[in-house]
């Protein structure tokens, strides 16, 4: 019995060093693959403008909260419907968290960019050597929560179409088969120009930094520990493109009020600005055996990441 047992413990350590190696490639594998990720966005130039000065806290306020939706349309990069290619597959990613560094107001799709109402700009620092936003004074928020508020009396009056908001950090949540298993990844991107890290928690596992990271920055927690790496690559999706082009290394999504957002200074009651990010099957790989998962340590290769639209309403 006892040698019987000692060669089923073997075995069990065999495979289990074997699997273990396997993932390790796997996980590898996810290393490289990320980095040449595309990040599906709606990007514009950050610019840095002054935030309003608090104004009358009793008066009636704006907020805003951020709500991430898997049946919202599914964009592609000029803002029009876009199905799943053939022989790609995607799944909406469960959003855990997000940030945003910059909100601007804008009267119409020609207004350029940093001309309209700037109501948040976060804060930036030098730390890491270049201006990079400061991560650890940034606001990280639950899907569905109060991100800001502000005075309704301190944002400037005028009629709004569009809002101009930029994405600094997502973190979610997408599963994976790996050897016949099936399991679940966080991963935490960074989407500012630059942004200064001293650490940040992915899910369980916190990864010191104490660096600025460029645009496209991951890290990736398995149970079998951290990945991270830098996405080479990102794409920007722009719908008004033609009248409101972005700069390179820009980093804005714009989304459209279904119906103008008007600011007159005469307000008595409470306001939110509600955004509606499009999660459907924004998480996107070539599916090279037709089933629907992805699995990577088969050599299914991420093709997309990140939102595939956006919508905003202001609730009164
Ligand atoms: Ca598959």
């Amino acid at each position: 019995m006892l040698v019987k047992s000692s060669w089923k413990q073997k075995l069990i350590f065999k495979t289990t060093i074997h699997q273990n190696e396997e993932l390790y490639y796997l996980l590898s594998f996810i290393f490289y693959l990320f980095s040449i990720l595309s990040i599906l966005l709606t990007f514009a130039a950050c610019a840095s403008d002054d935030i309003p000065p608090a104004g009358n806290e009793d008066g009636p306020q704006l907020s805003m909260e951020f709500h991430f939706n898997p049946n919202q349309e599914r964009l592609n990069n000029f803002g029009l419907p876009q199905g799943m290619p053939a022989g790609h597959a995607g799944v909406s990613p469960e959003f855990n968290a997000m940030s945003a560094h910059y909100v601007e107001l804008a009267a119409t799709a020609f207004t350029p960019l940093g001309t309209g109402a700037i109501i948040y700009q976060g804060a930036e620092t030098t730390d890491g050597g270049e201006m990079a936003i400061d991560f650890d004074q940034e606001v990280i928020c639950a899907p569905g929560a109060t991100f800001m508020e502000w005075d309704l009396s301190e944002v400037p009056e005028g009629t709004y179409e569009y809002i101009r908001i930029s994405l600094s950090y997502q973190n979610y949540t997408v599963p994976f088969r790996a050897l016949g298993i099936d399991l679940e990844g966080t991963l935490a991107s960074f989407l500012g120009y630059n942004t200064y890290i001293e650490n940040h928690t992915v899910n369980q596992e916190m990864v010191e930094v104490s660096s600025n990271k460029k645009q496209g920055y991951w890290a990736f927690e398995t149970q079998y520990g951290v990945h991270s790496g830098d996405a080479s690559n990102t794409t920007v999706p722009n719908p008004i493109s033609a009248s409101s082009p972005i700069p390179a290394g820009s980093c804005l999504l714009t989304a459209r009020f279904n119906e103008p957002f008007q600011v007159t200074g005469e307000e008595t009651d409470d306001q939110a600005i509600r955004m509606s990010i499009s999660t459907k099957q924004s998480f996107e790989w070539i599916d090279t055996n037709n089933n629907g998962i992805w699995e990577p340590l088969d050599g299914e290769l991420v093709v997309d990441m990140g939102v595939r639209g956006m919508k905003a309403e202001v609730v009164k």
